[in-house]
């Protein structure tokens, strides 16, 4: 499973020049998942400062009190510390219910549970390891997202930056699914297809034991960025496990806002 480069001689805290920026960008879309290890305490301004990197932030979320940003997702075990349930409701990518989905997440753990991790998967391998019959079947598909109502992607289009093919999802955040979307042969799914149809793109997922899954545990001072249109994430069941049971898990994220809007071609 080829995902994510680690990184160790990067001191985000401090200044890093532009060609090591420019360096981390086109790691980000080759490995999917850029992870520097040690990086001690990162505020919430400093995460903000290396989320502009990438472009604007773009934030949809509730604000919790304790976000030391107000463009800072602060998701916690704990309702006190940030927000509960988030990730949990299926694998995904980030603003799949926007016109322009996030083009990054970028996550900082600031405490760090015993257990709870962010699983991801390469969307391209997923794509790769569907059989011609099923992929064909996916390729005609476009989903309508529940949220903003009239948001309707293609489930597999190139990405904006590599031009691989990626997914547009979210197992927890779609009304249904259309087939052959803009043509004469344009079908609406039955409820019961679309629950289906959600169903086989988890159970593709998750195949052959979780071969394609990267599952990070996360370590005191990771930072990851993540090329969110590339890799599908899912908080594990752990990562809602009581602070009496793991200890507390405190995650920031950021998100950056999409320049595309996903498309077949
Ligand atoms: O808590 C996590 O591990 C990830 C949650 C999630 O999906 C997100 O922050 O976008
Ligand atoms: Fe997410």
């Amino acid at each position: 499973m080829k995902l994510g480069k680690l990184i160790y001689d990067i001191k985000l805290a401090e200044p890093v020049s532009q060609q090591v920026i420019e360096q981390i960008k086109r790691d980000v879309h080759e490995h999917l998942l850029v992870i520097f290890k040690n990086q001690g305490f990162i505020s919430g301004e400093r995460h903000v400062e290396i989320s502009k990197w990438f472009g604007n932030l773009e934030s949809t979320f509730y604000k919790h009190p304790k976000s030391p940003h107000p463009d800072v997702f602060r998701v916690s075990n704990d309702e006190r510390e940030g927000c509960r349930n988030v990730g949990r409701t299926g694998w995904h990518i980030d603003g799949s219910f926007m016109k322009k989905p996030f083009g990054y997440s970028l996550y900082y753990i600031e405490s760090v549970p015993k257990s709870g991790d962010t699983a991801f998967v390469s969307l391209n391998e997923l794509i790769k390891s569907l059989t011609p019959d099923k992929r064909d079947r996916w390729e005609r598909l476009w989903m309508i997202s529940d949220r903003r109502a009239g948001v309707i992607h293609p489930l597999i289009y190139p990405h904006p930056v590599t031009r691989l093919s990626t997914l547009c999802f979210h197992l927890g955040m779609t009304e249904g699914f259309v087939c052959d979307y803009g043509t004469d042969r344009q079908t609406i799914m039955s409820e019961q297809e679309t629950i289906r149809i959600l169903e086989e793109i988890h159970n593709e997922i998750i195949k052959d034991d979780r071969r394609l899954i990267y599952s990070h545990k996360w370590e005191d001072g990771d930072f990851i960025i993540s090329d969110n249109l590339a890799v599908g994430h899912e908080a594990t069941p752990e990562t809602q496990y009581p602070v009496s049971e793991v200890g507390l898990r405190v995650l920031h994220r950021t998100t950056i806002q999409g320049t595309n809007i996903p498309s077949k071609n």
